[in-house]
């Protein structure tokens, strides 16, 4: 396995819930190096190209009220697999459906408000990371 590094999202659902620090320790304790955090009040428009693969779906307005109305905490993740990692640390989408443990089944509330996000692959890591995060604030 090579070191990687993955984009997250700590939702604003989970930072109004006072669930930010419980979620970075859980992070740390699954073994990922925390290499850039920040906070970040959403615009809609920035929620919008963030998720502009989901433009079409029915559930993209809802999205994007969701992520803009209150602050989140995006991350730069990194470990050994760091992409398919997170995906496992974090649970099924849906935290009904998340497997015990993991970080959508202690801390979501549903599927549209599932408390991290984390980039699905090699190229949405890239474009992700490139998104919001300058260069010099990924050393
Ligand atoms: P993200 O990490 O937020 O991208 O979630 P994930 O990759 O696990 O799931 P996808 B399919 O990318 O969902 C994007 C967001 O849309 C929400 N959603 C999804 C719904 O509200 N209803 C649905 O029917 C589906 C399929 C869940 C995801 N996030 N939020 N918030
Ligand atoms: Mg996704």
């Amino acid at each position: 396995m090579t070191l990687e590094r993955t984009f997250a999202i700590i939702k604003p659902d989970a930072v109004e819930k006072n669930n930010t620090g419980k979620i970075v320790a859980h992070i740390e304790k699954a073994g990922f190096r925390v290499v850039s955090i920040k906070k970040l009040h959403m615009t809609r428009a920035v929620a919008e190209g963030f998720y502009a693969e989901h433009r079409a779906r029915g559930f993209f307005g809802e999205l994007v009220d969701f992520m803009s109305r209150s602050p989140c905490f995006i991350l730069c993740l990194e470990a050994e697999g760091a992409i398919a990692k997170w995906r496992d640390t974090m649970g099924a989408t849906n935290p009904e459906k998340a497997a015990e443990g993991t970080i959508r089944k202690i801390f979501g509330g549903s599927v549209g408000e599932n408390a991290t996000h984390g980039s699905d692959s090699p190229e949405s890591a890239a474009r992700e990371l490139a998104y919001f995060f300058a260069g010099m604030e990924l050393i």
